[in-house]
């Protein structure tokens, strides 16, 4: 029988973080997004785990992604911006997830405005990382590879 090729952990990014290293390195970092998929694909390797790694700026395209990543990942890691904070959308599509899931922020977002502390997201993940800044993303990496080891 052919070995079956090995699923990906899926990490999805929301809006306006393909902006990343333009602006706001005080609360972002100096690191751009492809930076952050470079380190945390070569994280991945060291757990002999491939990576799926997407950016979009529309919501329905992160919930066709979510929905994907039901059958094609072992696990799901979701940077969702913006949309954290207001998209009913995305937590229904999360809950439909049996896979683990990580929700990822670069920033604290408890820490900032009020309005970013409530999460949509949290309420449909398996854990949160936050505050870390860049460095989360290898955080979150660590967290599925262990969740699904
Ligand atoms: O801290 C995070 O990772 C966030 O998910 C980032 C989102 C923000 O809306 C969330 O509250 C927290 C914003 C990403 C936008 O990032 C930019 C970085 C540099 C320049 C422009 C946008």
């Amino acid at each position: 029988m052919a070995p079956t090729a090995k699923q990906p952990i899926y990490i999805l990014n929301g809006p306006n973080l393909n902006m990343l290293g333009t602006r706001e390195p005080e609360i972002y970092g100096h690191e751009t997004l492809a930076d952050l998929e470079a380190a945390a694909r070569t994280r991945a390797a060291s757990h002999g785990l491939e990576l799926v790694f997407r950016q979009s700026n529309h919501e329905g395209e992160l919930v066709a992604w979510i929905q994907e990543a039901r059958t094609e990942a072992v696990a799901l890691i979701l940077n969702a911006g913006a949309y954290t904070h207001t998209s009913v959308a995305i937590l229904d599509a999360l809950k439909s997830l049996s896979i683990p899931s990580i929700e990822l922020h670069l920033s604290n977002i408890h820490r900032r405005e009020s309005f970013r502390s409530h999460s949509y997201v949290s309420f449909g993940v398996t854990g949160i990382i936050a505050g870390f800044g860049p460095r989360g993303y290898d955080l979150a990496v660590d967290a599925a590879a262990g969740m699904i080891g």
